[in-house]
């Protein structure tokens, strides 16, 4: 018998971070910056066409400080539909001036709490959760994260009774946070650098700080998470796009 929890998986996750070099974007003028984010907002239609049809999702944030200025977020359902996702920013003139400075592939996972016998992919409320459409509020949080395999603290290692107990303890403090901050749980084992990829969502950035907070003194943080790099950012519709690179 396998030790693993049974998960469930939904869309596949890319996050595409980028770097716009303002001192070339600046120096063009009106008229091309005017053509080339057309151009742009051409291809977030033809997304827009996907989330519409709930096929996928996709959302883009202005990424705050030197590690990047946006953060192209999508959801699809194969790792094909993902790297056309990419391709068709890299074929826009937008992304000549811009660098990749950094990815992260994942997939939406859930781990099965229904009982046995019941197909966990037919059940409304649980493809919402794999199928998600990107929540567009006001802000995106974002880390990559693995549990930790030291020792004693080895959450691999774990009775399933006593992860069981702590991931309870994580959905009380994560729930009581609803309406304000919203998780999409990204797996990458196998995907990725580390094992989880954290996007939450909420309209105020300081639940991101509270929540995060608060769940570093709950055992299965406090004990078993190793963070990688964060990244924070607001939405950037259409008109805060627009305004934004067309100075
Ligand atoms: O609806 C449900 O039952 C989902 C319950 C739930 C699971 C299974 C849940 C809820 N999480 C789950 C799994 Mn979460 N979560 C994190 C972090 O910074 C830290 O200390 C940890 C980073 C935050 C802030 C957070 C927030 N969660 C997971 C997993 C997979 C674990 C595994 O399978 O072993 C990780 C790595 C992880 C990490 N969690 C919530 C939240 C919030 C806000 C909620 C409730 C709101 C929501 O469901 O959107």
């Amino acid at each position: 018998m396998s030790n693993a929890p049974k998960t469930l998986e939904g869309w596949y996750c890319l996050n595409d971070f980028r770097k716009i070099k303002w001192e070339i974007w600046n120096e063009i003028s009106v008229q091309l910056r005017r053509e080339i984010l057309e151009e742009l907002l051409e291809v977030c239609k033809q997304w827009k066409v996907v989330e519409d049809e709930k096929t996928g999702s996709h959302a883009i944030f202005q990424i705050l400080g030197h590690k990047a200025d946006f953060l192209f977020m999508f959801l699809r359902p194969n790792l094909e539909e993902l790297a056309q996702a990419e391709l068709a920013i890299n074929k826009t003139r937008f992304a000549k001036f811009t660098t990749q400075s950094t990815s992260y592939v994942s997939v939406v996972e859930l781990t099965n709490y229904l009982p046995e016998g019941k197909d966990p992919y037919s059940d409304t409320k649980i493809r919402e959760r794999l199928y998600p459409q990107i929540p567009k509020t006001n802000n995106i949080c974002f880390y990559p994260m693995n549990k930790l395999r030291i020792g004693n603290d080895n959450w691999y290692m774990l009775t399933p009774d006593e992860r069981n107990q702590m991931m309870k303890s994580h959905r009380i403090i994560g729930r009581s946070y609803n309406g304000k901050v919203r998780q999409i749980i990204l797996s990458s084992v196998g995907l990725d650098d580390y094992e989880w990829g954290v996007a939450l969502f909420a309209d105020d950035p300081i639940d991101f700080k509270k929540l995060i907070y608060e769940m570093r003194f709950d055992e299965v943080s406090a004990r078993f998470a190793e963070f990688g790099t964060f990244y924070i950012g607001s939405y950037l519709g259409e008109e805060q796009l627009t305004r934004l690179l067309n100075l």
